[in-house]
């Protein structure tokens, strides 16, 4: 089978909430000497875009559009051993976490996992976590990078929150702070004065590489 046809056909599966297809093509692709990443960019997060397309038109609901993640996340599990480990010399360290108020986390624990394979130390604080948790872990750890999540439009003002109490802390430029999910845009970054946003996990790791002058 064509590569490109055993993408769609995993993105099929993900929209149909079949998750042994799921899995069973998965292992295929890998079978075939794909590439990991490619796999879950191609196939698996193509299905999740047309199940969210179905579920603001209406045709899918809450339970279908959970079950359909529940797929996602097993071809996730079976993928992620999988991925290219690539090795950075200089350590980069990054905790992550969607916003208090907020417990959508495909999207974060897929910048995780690319984040692990791009061989970064990845401290994961879950979903719903409080701003004052970033801050510690990321004080605790000696962060690189603060990385927060949220696909809800009334969570979004957490992320403006934890840059000002970086700045009423004094401590503003000792972390990088990324911005990402659904409702983020570059002008909402800009105005809360984030460091970067992007849109979707791959350009986030290049863009964390860009900061730190590692290429
Ligand atoms: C899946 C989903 C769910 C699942 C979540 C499962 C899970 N474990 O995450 C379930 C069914 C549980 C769910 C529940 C709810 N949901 Co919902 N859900 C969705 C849906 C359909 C898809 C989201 C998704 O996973 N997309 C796929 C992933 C891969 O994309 P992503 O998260 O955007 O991530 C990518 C990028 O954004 C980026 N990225 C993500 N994070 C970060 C972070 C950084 C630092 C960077 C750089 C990049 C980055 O990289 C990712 C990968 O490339 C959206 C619809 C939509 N259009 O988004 C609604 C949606 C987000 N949900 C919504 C709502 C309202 C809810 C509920 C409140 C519903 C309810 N009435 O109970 C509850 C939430 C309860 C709560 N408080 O959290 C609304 C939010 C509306 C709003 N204005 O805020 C949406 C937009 C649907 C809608 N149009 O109404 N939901």
């Amino acid at each position: 089978m064509d590569k490109n046809e055993l993408y769609a056909k995993i993105a099929e599966a993900v929209v149909d909430m079949e998750d042994e297809d799921v899995v069973d093509l998965c292992q295929t692709a890998i079978d075939e000497g794909l590439d990991a990443a490619e796999v879950i960019r191609e196939g698996l997060i193509k299905g999740m875009d047309k199940v969210s397309e179905l579920y603001e038109t209406g045709e899918y609901f809450l339970p279908e559009v959970l079950t359909a993640s529940f797929a996602l996340n097993e071809g996730v599990e079976l993928l992620k051993p999988h991925m290219k480990q690539e090795t950075t010399t200089e350590k980069v360290k990054v905790v992550i976490g969607v916003v208090e108020g907020d417990t959508h986390d495909i999207g974060k624990n897929l910048v995780k996992i690319m984040c692990e394979s791009a061989g970064f130390e990845v401290h994961d604080l879950g979903r719903d976590v409080p701003i004052d948790e970033f801050i510690r872990e990321a004080k605790e750890v000696d962060a690189d990078f603060i990385c927060m999540s949220t696909l809800m439009t009334t969570t979004m003002a957490g992320m403006k929150s934890l840059v000002d109490k970086l700045k009423e802390q004094g401590i503003r430029d000792q972390f990088k702070v990324m911005i990402g999910g659904g409702p983020i845009s570059q002008k909402f970054c800009d105005e809360i004065g984030a460091d970067a946003y992007t849109t979707d996990a791959a350009a986030a790791v290049r863009k964390m590489k860009e900061l730190k002058g590692i290429a």
